[in-house]
């Protein structure tokens, strides 16, 4: 006799965009439930210094809090001839040292401060890179998945969120945001460690 696995699963996140992405990703066999459906409605917090101390900040939030097995994901856009910037402050760059867009819309703002930081520069070489915590039982486990690509002159692409209309990964044509959301998912950063997570989860 076939047994089929079925599993509910906490994603401590605020972001919607994120939640759409995974759960195409995760498939029949997890039901995945985001904070607001949970009537959670905390901002969570992230203030550690790397993607793994806010990942895993923010799912032990949950679980200490709620009792709920649950995982959050931290990403970072690490620009090399950036030494690694926006990276861990990939959220709020825009509004960090110099809030220079404060009447801008947080993303768009990032994504505005990074083409001008850029400017004239050569090397545009770029990873996204995610990283995500699980809390189950009480126990810890980190995933992370990365994409290289590059950083383009100038925003192309209506889909995705974030920092997509400027980043091409290597390979492609088009950036992130020029892609639907099944073809991200073949390749992102995202989709690499929740495919470890899922892997993970199913050999449990
Ligand atoms: P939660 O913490 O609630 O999960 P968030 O949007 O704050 O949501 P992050 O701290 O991980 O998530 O995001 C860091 C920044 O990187 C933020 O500006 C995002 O818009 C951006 N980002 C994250 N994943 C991205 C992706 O797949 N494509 C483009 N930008 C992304």
């Amino acid at each position: 006799m076939a047994f089929s696995f079925f599993m509910e699963l906490i994603f401590a996140t605020n972001n919607p965009h994120k939640l759409k992405e995974v759960g195409a990703l995760l498939g029949a066999s997890f039901q995945l439930c985001g904070l607001r459906e949970k009537g959670i409605t905390d901002r969570l917090p992230e203030d550690r210094d790397t993607l793994e101390g806010n990942a895993m900040q923010k799912a032990r939030y949950v679980y200490d809090r709620y009792a709920l097995d649950c995982f959050a994901d931290d990403t970072g856009l690490e620009v090399d001839a950036l030494n690694g910037e926006p990276g861990v402050f990939s959220a709020r760059y825009s509004r960090m040292g110099d809030p220079v867009f404060p009447e801008m819309e947080v993303s768009a703002g990032n994504v505005k401060k990074l083409l001008i930081k850029m400017e004239g520069m050569q090397n545009r070489k770029a990873r996204f890179r995610t990283v995500i915590a699980l809390v189950i039982n009480g126990t810890e486990h980190l995933f992370e998945g990365r994409v290289e690509g590059n950083i383009t002159q100038e925003p192309a692409g209506t889909s995705g969120f974030g920092y997509d209309p400027v980043f091409r990964p290597d390979g492609y044509e088009g950036t992130f945001a020029q892609m639907d959301l099944s073809m991200k998912n073949q390749i992102s950063h995202r989709a690499i460690a929740a495919r470890k997570l899922a892997e993970f989860l199913k050999n449990m």
